[in-house]
């Protein structure tokens, strides 16, 4: 083979393997989590980068990330905060955060909650609250992974409408104006439970859900700092507001109406795609006419009618 087809051959397979790349991921260079102490950040990063780049593990008291830390691989800069909800930290994370989202670029950002018996913790909202309060995040364009979720409520939250519903729409309607449709539903994984440094590849679908959230770019002197006073206060103030939330459903999806109000259809789309689940459950979500359960029951009475036909053919 002459020297200049062989040149020829590694060009066009440079070309081929960059065609072949993530082009969400390349054109991103920052990858950022946020999320209270042991929600599972580092964990998700180490998972994603596939090496133990950040200290994860069982902490007592505050939370084991303590500092704004940061990884570069492959071009892009990972980024591990540590959890407003801890007291003792709690200036220093604000402090971390918002060094964070000073490091200029594109961002991916993505908040890291956990449920508490199916519902969503205040403090998580607080924290997502503060932090898109202080970052110039035009929208809603972040991620929300909901994190380490035990097998019954990662099953409900797949295939009932009204509890992702319920959970997704104490989110939103605490909320409204940053209603984000880019959700993951991430399943507990026992090999991970109390594990110091543990590198466990993420499940496909969320590496996908990594890739398909959209970036935003970030100047650094359009962030504010990420403030730490009155976060107690707003803890209580959204416990009262979620409990209220949870005992008047109509009201929630009242509210959950009026923050999607115009993009129906491209969130049933983007969380369809997303969670794999039928674009029109979501869509019953958003709409006044037809109640969440609809679905179900129709997909229930073809059931039925399908039943009876075989029944009697026979
Ligand atoms: N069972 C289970 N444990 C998990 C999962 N994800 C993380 N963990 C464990 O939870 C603990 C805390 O995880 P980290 O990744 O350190 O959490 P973090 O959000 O970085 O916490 P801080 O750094 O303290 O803010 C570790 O022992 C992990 O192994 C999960 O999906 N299932
Ligand atoms: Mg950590």
């Amino acid at each position: 083979m002459s020297r200049i087809s062989r040149v020829m051959r590694v060009l066009l397979a440079l070309l081929a393997a960059w065609a072949s790349m993530d082009l969400c991921l390349v054109s991103t260079s920052n990858v950022l989590l946020i999320g209270n102490p042991g929600t599972g950040k580092s964990t998700i990063l180490n998972g994603l980068i596939g090496k133990p780049a950040f200290r994860s593990g069982v902490s007592y008291g505050s939370g084991l990330t303590y500092q704004f830390d940061k990884v570069e691989e492959g071009g892009i800069r990972y980024m591990d905060t540590p959890g407003l909800s801890d007291v003792t930290m709690r200036q220093k994370a604000a402090d971390a955060i918002t060094e964070a989202l000073k490091q200029e670029g594109t961002y991916k950002i993505f908040f890291v909650v956990v449920l508490q018996n199916g519902r969503v913790r205040a403090e998580d909202i607080a924290t997502m609250s503060s932090v898109l309060k202080a970052a110039p995040i035009n929208g809603t364009d972040y991620g929300l992974i909901t994190n380490q979720l035990p097998p019954r409520e990662f099953k409900d939250l797949q295939s009932l409408p009204d509890v992702a519903q319920e959970v997704l729409g104490s989110i939103w309607c605490t909320m409204p104006e940053k209603a984000t449709p880019h959700v993951h539903f991430l399943p507990r994984d026992d090999e991970l439970e109390g594990a110091d440094d543990v590198v466990k590849p993420l499940p496909k679908d969320c590496v996908d859900f990594i890739d398909m959230t959209p970036g935003v770019e970030i100047k650094g002197e359009e962030v504010k700092q990420v403030q730490a006073d009155g976060y107690e206060e707003q803890v209580t103030q959204l416990e009262q507001k979620l409990s209220d939330l949870l005992r008047d459903k109509e009201a929630m999806q009242a509210q959950m109406r009026e923050a999607f109000k115009g993009r129906e259809k491209e969130t049933a789309k983007a969380m369809s795609k997303m969670l794999g689940i039928q674009r029109d459950i979501f869509l019953n979500m958003f709409k006044a006419a037809q109640p969440a359960q609809r679905m179900p029951d129709l997909v229930k009475d073809v059931a039925l009618v399908s039943l009876a036909f075989k029944f009697f053919a026979h």
